[in-house]
């Protein structure tokens, strides 16, 4: 009797040492599970497993882009990151936000040798811009560009000429570091042509596309010779072509604004733009300088040395005869300039085509 009331409480006691034993393994597999199991109790974020992982290397700035497939994304930095329980990224950088450009781009080299004696082939001039975006547009990709340049050429029957300007634009624009986009306004039909309207149209059209703050406007036979001639907008009005190998490396006489040239937006329609009523050869340039003058504006100029450039020659084109008024409406600038401009620009696009060297627009701008 008595051995059996021991086994009993022998059997007991065994009883509640085992059950001890049990709720401490308990505990500690607890513990340990919970240690493995972060997603659940604390604040690390849980990839679902179908997300997608991106890392985008903008700017030189590697961020962690996830993207889920409701269409949400995130950017993560510096976040533990699990699938799965496991760890897959720990060391993303920061994102900084990109630098202005430099004043002065350390990427010129100065003066450049031009010369127009072999073909280029536009194949070759887009295989030798690999950053270009359709539409001839570029910015740098190390800084934020300090002007969003438009470069606005007047165009009818040129495309030799065409073909050496971008061979040798591009690389000069992309040197400059400049955000800029190149946009040939091409006359349509057999009218007589009008260069500065099509300029108005060309800043009209290229606004539509991005807000450009800087207007360059390029005949397409003009070449730079130096690349410190920026092709950028100053204070004031800013002629570019100053010292043509046409003209012996000198202006032809001093209020002439003709060839290359750049302005502001603000400048531009300060002036209300270019005359629409030149037609033919001669006068469209002496007219924008009037209209600078009687708004008071300055014309900036590079030196002579850093503005020296080529024209590639040619003979007089048809359908560009000396303009006969051009001498009557230049002597009536301050009274035109209001009523004539960009204010009463009318013109019909036919056709937009874009390549990655150019936006060539074809428009209808009447006739005289
Ligand atoms: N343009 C065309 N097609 C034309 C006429 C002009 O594309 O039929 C454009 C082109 O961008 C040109 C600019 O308009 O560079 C200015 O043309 P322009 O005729 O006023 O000036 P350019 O200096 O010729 O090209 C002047 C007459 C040259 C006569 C030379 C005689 N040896
Ligand atoms: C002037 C013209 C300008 C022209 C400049 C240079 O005489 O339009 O010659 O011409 N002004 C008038 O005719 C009133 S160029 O030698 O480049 O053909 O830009």
């Amino acid at each position: 009797m008595l051995e059996s009331v021991l086994n009993v409480r022998f059997f007991a006691k065994s009883c509640v040492v085992l059950a001890c034993l049990c709720a401490v393994h308990f505990i500690v597999a607890l513990f340990f599970y919970l240690r493995e199991s972060p997603s659940t109790f604390t604040n690390h974020r849980l990839i679902p497993s179908d997300s997608h992982l991106v890392t985008s290397q903008t700017h030189r700035i590697a961020t962690l882009v996830i993207q889920y497939d409701n269409g949400t994304v995130e950017t993560g930095v510096n976040k533990l990151i699990y699938t799965n329980a496991s760890v897959i990224k720990d060391d993303v950088e920061k994102p900084t936000v990109l630098e202005s450009c430099p004043e002065t781009s350390p990427l010129l080299v100065g003066q450049m040798r031009v010369e127009f004696s072999e073909t280029v082939h536009l194949d070759m001039v887009r295989k030798e811009n690999p950053q270009l975006v359709m539409g001839g547009r570029y910015k740098p990709s190390d800084c934020v560009a300090l002007q969003k340049v438009a470069l606005i050429i007047p165009f009818r029957n040129r495309d030799e000429h065409l073909k050496y300007w971008l061979h040798y634009l591009h690389p000069i624009l992309q040197r400059q570091q400049l955000d800029y986009g190149i946009y040939v306004i091409q006359q349509e039909g057999e009218n007589t042509f009008n260069r500065a309207k099509l300029l108005n149209v060309g800043y009209t059209e290229a606004l539509k596309e991005y807000d450009y703050d800087c207007f360059i406007f390029s005949d397409v036979d003009i070449i730079p010779m130096d690349d410190r001639n920026t092709y950028k907008c100053s204070s004031q009005p800013r002629h570019l072509s100053v010292s043509m190998d046409k003209f012996g490396f000198r202006l032809p006489y001093k209020q002439y604004f003709g060839g290359v040239s750049a302005m502001s937006k603000q400048q531009f329609q300060k002036i209300n733009g270019f005359p629409n009523n030149y037609w033919g050869w001669g006068g469209e340039d002496d007219d924008i300088f009037n209209r600078m003058t009687f708004q008071g504006m300055k014309i900036s100029r590079p030196s002579g040395d850093i503005g020296k450039c080529r024209m590639i020659r040619h003979s007089r084109d048809k359908k560009n005869e000396a303009n006969p008024l051009r001498f009557k409406r230049i002597a009536h600038t301050k009274q035109t300039m209001n009523k004539d401009g960009i204010k009463s620009l009318k013109y019909k696009v036919i056709n937009i085509e874009k390549d990655l060297l150019y936006t060539k627009i074809t428009v209808d701008i009447g006739k005289p």
